[in-house]
């Protein structure tokens, strides 16, 4: 089901307002109106001849963890900038509109806490915070640290984000929770993510074959595309007001 110029798809708006429980999960996709790069996206300046999938990684910040560190840098004055954008926004709205609501985000960016969503599960971590390699020690003002990357107060070890790279567990109990919320909705909406990178990938996936509708909400194909039950091809920050005052008037 495709997204069209004349409105949203009266199906979707009754499976919305009839919802008790709905389960979103977002990517870099739904920051993007916000001035914060995706993943996928060539990077600008300085970082464009870098691959972010060869510096999020443990073998990089062993290899150099200088240049990781910085590049970390950079993206994390850009989310400093950044602001929630009406996407985010929206989202916060729904929230207030359904007996029970579940945000799953890939996002290590924190705009959704910003734009006021209360139930978030982060599923790889928090750029904004920054732990010791050695110790786990989470450090606060690692950022005024003179070397780089700084060192932790406690044993000296490297400070590194307290993000998932490629490679590493996401957190247990935040992953748990996510899967659950996948096979228990009644509506799984899935916005902004390439659905590319696992274990997120599989939970779209994981709600169709319990069933539960699925709506994509993303200006590009994605491999989820194809199984979606209702596909609206825009940006986040166009579609989700729209959906969100079809639906319920606000
Ligand atoms: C818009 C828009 C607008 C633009 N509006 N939309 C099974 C099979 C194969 C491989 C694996 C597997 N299980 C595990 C793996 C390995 C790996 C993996 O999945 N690799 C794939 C690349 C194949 N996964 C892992 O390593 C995970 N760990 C794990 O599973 O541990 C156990 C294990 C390990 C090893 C082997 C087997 C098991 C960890 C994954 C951690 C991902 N971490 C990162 C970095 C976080 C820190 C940081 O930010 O630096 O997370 S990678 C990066 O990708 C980041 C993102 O959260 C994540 C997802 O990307 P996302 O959000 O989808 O962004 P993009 O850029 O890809 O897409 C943006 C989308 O938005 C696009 O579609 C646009 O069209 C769209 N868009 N404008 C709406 N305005
Ligand atoms: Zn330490």
């Amino acid at each position: 089901m495709e997204w069209d110029e004349g409105g949203i798809h009266q199906g979707l708006i009754a499976k919305l307002r009839n919802s008790n429980h709905i389960t979103v999960l977002t990517g870099a996709g739904i920051s993007a109106e916000s001035g914060v790069p995706t993943f996928r996206q060539a990077q600008s300046g300085l970082w464009a001849q870098y691959d972010p999938q060869q510096l999020a990684t443990p073998q990089a910040f062993r290899r150099n963890p200088r240049l990781v560190w910085e590049w970390y840098s950079w993206r994390r004055e850009l989310v400093n900038k950044a602001k929630p954008n009406p996407g985010h926004i929206a989202l916060a709205t729904m929230e207030q509109q359904v007996s029970r609501f579940t945000l799953i985000t890939q996002n290590v960016d924190d705009l959704h806490r910003r734009a006021g969503s209360q139930n978030i599960i982060a599923l790889h971590g928090d750029i904004l915070k920054t732990r010791c390699i050695d110790c786990h020690t989470y450090t606060e003002d690692a950022l005024q640290n003179e070397n780089i990357p700084p060192r932790c107060f406690h044993c000296g070890g490297l400070l590194r984000p307290d993000v998932v790279w490629f490679g590493e567990s996401l957190p247990t109990e935040a992953l748990e929770a996510a899967f659950t919320a996948a096979r228990e909705c009644d509506l799984f909406l899935s916005i902004g993510t390439s659905t590319l990178v696992e274990p997120s990938a599989s939970l779209p996936f994981i709600a169709l074959q319990n069933d539960i509708p699925v709506v994509e909400i993303n200006p590009e194909e994605t491999p989820l595309s194809r199984s979606a039950t209702y596909q609206l091809k825009g940006a986040a920050g166009k579609v989700l007001p729209e959906l969100v005052r079809s639906v319920w008037q606000v």
